[in-house]
C-alpha cells in the first residue's frame, strides 16, 4: 500500500526511508510512551550550597510576598555563622533565595534565639536545623526543625547530659519578626520534629516525634497562636513497642463527617503500619503492610490528597525500602477513602531500580498540566546509583493512573553540575514566573543543589479522522494508479484548539499519517509527513487519499495513525506541550460476507484437458482447462495450485473471466514442477474462475 495525499506522491524508495524512521519512532513511542511531558527541564533555576551541607535536603516555595525571596532550602549540615552573637557550629541552616535568579542564596537567620533559650541547657552544634520545611498554605510563614538539637537532662544525683529532643520553629517568610520556638516538653520523646506538616487550615503544626526508651512516639500538636503554647502531646501508650511512630505525620478529611484526622507513620512496625487518629487520641483506622518484608519501611512518607476528585482526601504511603525483584526499588501504595475507610487502591512502583527507594518523597504539585485535576511527584532520590529521579504521575477522572506522566532523573536536569540525591524534597507548585503554569523545587542534597523546574503550557489539540466510509470495499477498484486500477479511499482530518493565555494564537504544527495493518506493520506501513499552520479558534482540514496496493490481509483492519507534534522551527517563546498528539483509527475492510462477516465459501474445483492420453517419446502442447466456482460467500486469498511431474513443463497461463488481480508463479522441487494461480480477492460468490 502507498499513501497519496492530492499534493504530492511518495516515491516508494523515499516511502521506505521514512517508514524507517517513523518506525524507530513508533517503536520508542510504544517501549518509552510517558517520556516527556510538560516539565521543562532545559531552562530550570539553579542553586547550589557548599559540599556536604546537605543542601537541599529540604526545600519550600511560597507565593511571592512584597518583602522577601519565595525559595527556602534547608542544609542541615551548614555552619551557621551569619546571626549575630553565635558561636555553635553546623546547627543546620536555612537559606532564601530569589526564584528570579539562579544561585541567588543567603542564609535566613531562622533560629537567632539567644533571647529565646538558655545556652547553659541547649546544645544546637549538629542539630540539623532545616531538616524539613513546611510553609503556611495561609499565612506568610514556615516552620523548620532540628530534630538532633540537644537539651540538658538532669538526674537525681544533679548529673548533666545532654539528650537529642529536637525542636522547632515558626518564622515568618520575610524573617522580620515573630521566631517562635515549639518547644519539647515530654521526657518520653526524642527527635522531635523528625517530620511535620501544618494542618489544611494552617492552625496547628503537626510534630512528629519518635519515642525515648521504652515509649512509642507519636505527635506534638501545636496550636499555631502567640506567643508560645506548649504543645499537646498525642503520644501511643506504651504497650506499644518504640517502632518510630511520628516518623512521618499528615492530616486529611476522609471521611464523610468532613472533620480533620492527623496520620501518622509507624514504618518499624514489622514490615510498617499507619494510624489515622482523631482529635482525643483514638485511633480510627489502621493501615497494615502486607509486605513479606521486615524493613520495607512502609509510612516512611505520606502524602494526603484527594486523587479521584470525590470530595474525600485519600492518603499515599510510602515504602521506599520495599524490595521488588531488586534491592530497595520502593514503592507507593494509594489509599482511597469511599467516606467511611481508607481502602488499598493500587500501588505505584515508578520504574523498578534496584536501590531507588522511590517513595522517600511525595508531594502534591497541584494541576501541573492544567487539566483540572491535581498531580503528584514521587522523588526516588537513590536510583541509578544515587543520581535519583522524579516521577509525575497525573490524574484524572478516574483517579490515579498506575503510570506515570513523565519522569526527570538527576542527569536531565543536571544543567553541567553533578547531581546526587535528586528527588530527596519536592515542593509544593507556585507559579513563579507569572505565565499560570505551576513551578516547583526539587532537592538533590548528595550533590548540595537545588531545582527550580517550570512546568509549559499544554495544548489541546482536537484531532479528529473521520473515513469517508466506515469499510473498505475491496471488490471496488475504485481509482487509477500507473495505469492500473487500484483500491482507494479518502480520509479527512480535522484540527482546532482553544487558545488561553498561555497558548500563541498562531501555531505551527508538523504531524505524519501512518497507515498499514498492525499484524503486518512491517510490511506495509506507509508514511506521509504534512506542517501546518493552525490559528485558534478556527477549524483546519486536510484530506488524504490513500491507496490500497499490495495484497494486504483484509482480515484486519487498516490503522490509520496521525502522530502530531509542534514545528521545529515554531516561533513561540516559551512553546507549549501537545497533550493529545496520537489519534488512532481503525478501518476495517468490507467483506460482503452477510451479517455475522463470517466468510464461508464453497469452492468447487474442475478440470479437463483436450488430451486423452500421452505418448511417450512425443512432444506434445495441451491445454488443462480448470473452472473453480464459488457457490457461497466471497473467497478471499484464494489460489489454485497445479503440480505436475517434471517431464512436462508448464508454458503459460491463460487467464479467461477470472477477476482483475489474477496472477500465476512457477515454483520446483526436485521431484515435481508448480504453478500457483490467485483467483481474484475476493473470488465473489457465485461466480467462477476459468484459467487455461
Ligand atoms: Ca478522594
Ligand atoms: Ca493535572
Ligand atoms: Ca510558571
Amino acid at each position: 500500500m502507498i499513501i497519496l495525499n492530492r499534493f504530492s506522491y511518495l516515491s516508494p524508495k523515499k516511502t521506505y526511508y521514512q517508514f524507517m524512521c517513523w518506525l524507530t519512532i513508533l517503536l520508542l513511542y510504544l517501549f518509552y510512551p510517558l517520556s516527556a511531558f510538560n516539565i521543562d527541564t532545559k531552562h530550570a533555576r539553579v542553586y547550589s550550597g557548599k559540599t556536604e551541607t546537605y543542601f537541599g535536603y529540604s526545600v519550600g516555595l511560597a507565593h511571592l510576598t512584597s518583602a522577601t525571596n519565595n525559595v527556602l532550602i534547608g542544609a542541615p549540615k551548614d555552619n551557621y555563622d551569619l546571626c549575630k552573637n553565635s558561636d555553635f557550629s553546623k546547627t543546620g541552616v536555612i537559606f532564601s533565595c530569589s526564584s528570579t535568579t539562579d544561585d541567588s542564596c543567603s542564609k535566613f537567620c531562622v533560629h537567632n534565639l539567644e533571647s529565646i533559650l538558655d545556652r547553659d541547657i541547649q546544645n544546637v552544634s549538629n542539630a540539623w536545623l532545616g531538616v524539613n520545611i513546611d510553609i503556611n498554605p495561609r499565612k506568610e510563614e514556615f516552620v523548620t526543625c532540628g530534630h538532633r538539637w540537644k537539651s540538658v537532662f538532669v538526674d537525681d544525683q544533679y548529673v548533666k547530659t545532654f539528650y537529642m529532643k529536637g525542636f522547632c520553629v515558626v518564622t515568618t517568610l520575610n524573617g522580620s519578626k515573630s521566631r517562635r520556638p515549639l518547644l519539647m516538653k515530654s521526657d518520653k520523646i526524642t527527635a522531635g520534629g523528625t517530620s511535620l506538616k501544618y494542618t489544611q487550615d494552617g492552625q496547628k503544626i503537626i510534630v512528629g516525634v519518635l519515642g525515648r526508651d521504652k515509649y512509642p512516639g507519636g505527635i506534638i500538636l501545636f496550636p499555631n497562636v502567640e506567643p508560645n503554647p506548649d504543645g499537646k502531646p498525642m503520644l501511643l501508650s506504651s504497650n506499644i513497642d518504640n517502632n518510630y511512630a511520628g516518623y512521618a505525620v499528615a492530616s486529611g478529611k476522609f471521611f464523610n463527617n468532613k472533620y480533620e484526622y492527623y496520620v501518622m507513620g509507624v514504618p518499624r512496625n514489622g514490615s510498617g503500619a499507619v494510624l489515622i487518629i482523631d482529635e482525643t487520641n483514638h485511633i480510627v483506622q489502621r493501615l497494615q503492610s502486607e509486605s513479606k518484608e521486615i524493613g520495607s519501611y512502609f509510612g516512611m512518607k505520606l502524602c494526603v490528597a484527594d486523587v479521584n476528585k470525590d470530595g474525600l482526601d485519600d492518603l499515599l504511603v510510602g515504602a521506599p525500602m520495599e524490595p521488588g525483584q531488586l534491592r530497595e526499588e520502593g514503592q507507593v501504595i494509594v489509599y482511597l477513602s469511599d467516606g467511611k475507610k481508607l481502602q488499598k487502591k493500587l500501588v505505584l512502583f515508578g520504574d523498578k531500580e534496584e536501590g531507588a527507594r522511590f517513595g522517600s518523597t511525595m508531594t502534591l504539585i497541584g494541576d501541573i498540566d492544567q487539566d483540572g485535576f491535581i498531580d503528584i511527584a514521587i522523588g526516588a532520590p537513590y536510583e541509578n546509583n544515587q543520581e535519583g529521579a522524579i516521577y509525575i504521575y497525573n490524574t484524572n477522572k478516574e483517579g490515579l493512573p498506575s503510570t506515570y506522566s513523565q519522569k526527570i532523573t538527576g542527569k536531565d536536569a543536571a544543567m553541567g553540575k553533578d547531581m546526587k540525591g535528586f528527588g530527596i524534597s519536592i515542593s509544593d507548585s507556585v507559579d513563579v514566573n507569572n505565565d499560570s503554569c505551576p513551578d516547583f523545587l526539587v532537592g538533590a542534597y548528595l550533590s548540595n543543589q537545588v531545582r527550580l523546574l517550570f512546568s509549559r503550557p499544554v495544548l489541546d489539540l482536537n484531532l479528529e479522522l473521520l473515513p469517508e466510509s466506515q469499510k473498505i470495499n475491496f471488490a471496488e477498484y475504485n481509482c487509477p494508479n500507473h495505469g492500473n486500477k487500484a483500491v482507494c479511499f479518502k480520509v479527512k482530518l480535522k484540527f482546532s484548539y482553544v487558545q488561553n493565555n498561555q497558548i500563541p494564537p498562531k501555531i505551527d504544527l508538523e504531524g505524519q499519517l501512518a497507515t498499514g495493518s498492525q499484524s503486518q506493520m512491517n510490511l506495509s506501513r506507509s508514511v506521509q509527513s504534512f506542517g501546518f499552520k493552525l490559528e485558534t479558534g478556527k477549524k483546519l482540514e486536510k484530506e488524504f487519499h490513500i491507496i490500497v496496493k499490495e495484497h494486504p490481509n483484509i482480515f484486519q483492519p487498516i490503522h490509520i495513525t496521525i502522530q502530531m507534534a509542534l514545528a521545529k522551527n515554531a516561533t513561540c517563546k516559551i512553546c507549549p506541550i501537545l497533550r493529545t498528539k496520537t489519534v488512532l483509527k481503525k478501518i476495517p475492510f468490507e467483506l460482503e460476507c452477510g451479517d455475522d462477516d463470517k466468510c464461508t465459501t464453497d469452492l468447487k474445483v474442475s478440470a479437463s484437458t483436450t488430451l486423452k492420453y500421452l505418448l511417450y517419446q512425443k512432444e506434445e502442447k495441451f491445454d488443462i482447462k480448470v473452472v473453480v466456482s464459488n457457490g457461497n460467500n466471497h473467497a478471499y486469498n484464494s489460489f489454485a495450485t497445479f503440480v505436475f511431474p517434471k517431464y512436462l513443463q508448464y508454458i503459460q497461463a491463460i487467464k479467461y473471466k477470472v477477476q482483475p488481480d489474477f496472477e500465476c508463479s512457477t515454483d520446483s522441487s526436485a521431484e515435481e514442477d508448480m504453478v500457483r494461480c490467485t483467483l481474484g480477492n475476493p473470488l465473489p460468490k457465485n461466480t467462477d474462475s476459468n484459467l487455461l
